[in-house]
This record gives structure tokens, C-alpha cells and sequence, in this order.
């Protein structure tokens, strides 16, 4: 069957959930609107911003003079150390709840307010990495934590709330349900066929080159096969690991790398600052054994068209299942035909 042409659905391997594909919608490769590039610039310095050096937050503390990174507990965080046990009790089976002890970490990328990932630079982003990894090995080696998620909201129109580039990292007792989903549907592949998932899906991926966007040393970009977003990415990892502390101090500066350029690709293909949610998703740190985890990060960007197009995931994706039209070979084609010079240098 040719996939580009044809409807079709397509499975998840690393959650057991189906996408449909409808290609026959978008059989030109590219048409869209051309927009002028998006040339606001932000200043390096924002007084009224609480991630800036040397301000104050909501809560009152105020910011180090930081130079490099900067992590604190977040001001309003959603998780709470100590909740009381028990969750409310509702005298019913029907209605479960039970309580969720954490930590809510925000992550500041650097003292400069206008510079994304994008346009971070390798070594800056080298920090970034080095800043999870303290963060992930602190946080996860905590007593009642059991899976650390470090994530980044970036842009309004994915509900993030200031442009200066920062993530965060929420902690939990409990697995989330996303990535409880992937280390089950890892922990079946490594039993039932003694293989890694996403050992086998690189090979497979780098083999075909259709959906591969860039590699370097250690690590590849790539469109999954499954990929629901129209400009959906991962950063895999090219050796099988299961959390960021197996990576080598080369290998974690790679990661900066693949992020830089992805984020730079992702910022050319329509001349503006890519929104996205981007998360790492690794091996739970409850003590349990993980052989089958394969870290990655996964990064969906919601724009389709233009910059001010995005794709919804309303209507038949949140009755039934997500859709898209463009293909994810379309996706990877398009991303990888951008320049991994940003379309603001120089400017
Ligand atoms: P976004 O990345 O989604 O914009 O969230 C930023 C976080 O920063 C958000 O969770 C926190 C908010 O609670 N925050 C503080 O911890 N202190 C502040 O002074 C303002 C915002
Ligand atoms: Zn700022």
C-alpha cells in the first residue's frame, strides 16, 4: 500500500495507540502561506521578569545574580512533599484517589531573557544538560520519588507564561501515565523478543533514512513513524541507555547539539520561535530494574501551516483518535531541508 497517498492508521509501538493518517488531503508537498519573518526581538534583560538574574518572584525570594543555569522549587507548585496519605475517602470504589506526594522544580536556561534553545549555543546548552542531570540525580534519589519528569512549555499558544527560556521538572512518587504506558510497551518487547524497543526502532530508522532529520555521534533526530504532531520529534539516544546519568560527558554535549539544531531547524521553517512541549521521558527512580528503558525526548510543536496555524487536537482526536494529514515522512522531509544557520543570524 503506498502510505503517502492512501488513508491508513498507524500504532504507537511505545504506547499501544493508533493515529490516523490521511494523506490524500494533502497531496501537494507545500503550499502554504508565506509569512514574513518574525523579527521581534526580546531584550536581553527584562526588568519585570521573575526568571531574570537579580529579581524578584512572586513569592517574594529573589534571583541570584546567576551567570550559567538556575533551578529553584517553583512558587506555585503543583505537587506538595507531604501531603496527608489517603487521598479524600469517598466510600465508594468508583471513586478512587489517593495522594501524590513531589516536588516541582522550574529550570532557568540562562541569565539571558532572549535566547531559546535555538539560539543557546552548544556550550550553554551543554549546561542546561549538565543542570538536568544534577537535577534528575538529586530529585531521584529522594525518599518517596519515583519518576522524575523534566519537561519545557515553550510560546503562548502552549500556555507557557514568559519567554525567558527555562523548563521545569516535576517529580512524583507515582510513575506518570504516559511513561508508565512506554515502560510497559518496552518491557514486553524486552521479554517477549529479548530486544530493546527503541534499540530496534533506531536500527530500523537509520537503515530506511525516511524519517531520519540528522545524527550525530551518539544521538539521532528523527520523525516517528507514529509521530501525531505535524512537525513531531524525537532525540534518541544511538546506544541503548536508560536515564541521562549513562551518558559520557561527549555524549551529554551531543545532546546539546541535537537539540540546538533541531530547535534552530524548527525556528526556519516558518521564521518564527517553534512552540512546543518538549519532555524526557527515562527510567522510573523507584529502585525498580528497567533493562528495557531507552531514554528519549520527545517534542511536540502544535504550528502546521504558518505560525499562526496550528493543528487542534479537538473533535474526532479527542472522541475517537488523533489525525493528521501531513505524513511524517513529509514532516521529517521538511524539517530536514532547513538550514542549521537560524534565520535570525546575522540579522
Ligand atoms: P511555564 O513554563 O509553563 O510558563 O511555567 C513557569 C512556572 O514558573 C510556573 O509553573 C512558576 C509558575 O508556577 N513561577 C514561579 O515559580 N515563580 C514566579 O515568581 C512566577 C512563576
Ligand atoms: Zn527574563
Amino acid at each position: 500500500m503506498p502510505f503517502n497517498e492512501h488513508p491508513h492508521r498507524r500504532l504507537n509501538q511505545l504506547t499501544g495507540e493508533w493515529v490516523l493518517v490521511s494523506p490524500h488531503r494533502t497531496k501537494r508537498p507545500w503550499q502554504g502561506q508565506r509569512e514574513e519573518p518574525d523579527l521581534a526581538g526580546l531584550p536581553a534583560y527584562d526588568p519585570d521578569c521573575y526568571l531574570c538574574p537579580g529579581n524578584a518572584r512572586a513569592g517574594g525570594a529573589v534571583n541570584p545574580d546567576y551567570a550559567g543555569t538556575f533551578a529553584f522549587n517553583n512558587d506555585f507548585a503543583a505537587l506538595l512533599p507531604d501531603p496527608p496519605e489517603g487521598g479524600p475517602s469517598t466510600g465508594s470504589d468508583l471513586l478512587v484517589a489517593e495522594a501524590e506526594p513531589g516536588i516541582c522544580r522550574v529550570v532557568c536556561y540562562s541569565p539571558r531573557h532572549d535566547l531559546t534553545m535555538a539560539r543557546l549555543g552548544v556550550d550553554r546548552a551543554a549546561g542546561v544538560v549538565d543542570l538536568w542531570c544534577r537535577e534528575f540525580a538529586d530529585l531521584g534519589g529522594r525518599e518517596n520519588i519515583g519518576y522524575v519528569q523534566i519537561f519545557e512549555n515553550r510560546g503562548t499558544i502552549m500556555g507557557c507564561s514568559n519567554p525567558h527560556p527555562h523548563g521545569q521538572i516535576w517529580a512524583t512518587r507515582s510513575v506518570p501515565m504516559y511513561p508508565a504506558n512506554e515502560d510497559r510497551h518496552q518491557a514486553v518487547r524486552l521479554r517477549e523478543k529479548g530486544s530493546c524497543l527503541l534499540c530496534d526502532y533506531l536500527a530500523l530508522e537509520r537503515e530506511s533514512g525516511e524519517r531520519v532529520i540528522f545524527e550525530n555521534d551518539s544521538f539521532v533526530a528523527l520523525v516517528p513513524f507514529w509521530a501525531l504532531w505535524p512537525f513531531e520529534a524525537m532525540i534518541l539516544p544511538r546506544d541503548h541507555m536508560a536515564t541521562i546519568l549513562d551518558m559520557t560527558p561527549a555524549q551529554r554535549r551531543d545532546l546539546a547539539d541535537a537539540m540546538v539544531r533541531l530547535n534552530v531547524r524548527y525556528d526556519n521553517i516558518f521564521q518564527t520561535s517553534f512552540p512546543y512541549s518538549m519532555g524526557i521521558h527515562q527510567a522510573p527512580v523507584d529502585g525498580g530494574e528497567y533493562p528495557h528503558w531507552h531514554f528519549h525526548i520527545h517534542y511536540y510543536p502544535p504550528l502546521l501551516r504558518s505560525r499562526s496555524v496550528r493543528k487542534f487536537m479537538v473533535g474526532y482526536e479527542m472522541m475517537a483518535m488523533p489525525q493528521r494529514d501531513l505524513t511524517p515522512e513529509a514532516a521529517a522531509d521538511r524539517i530536514r531541508e532547513q538550514p542549521e544557520v537560524h534565520y535570525l543570524e546575522g540579522r
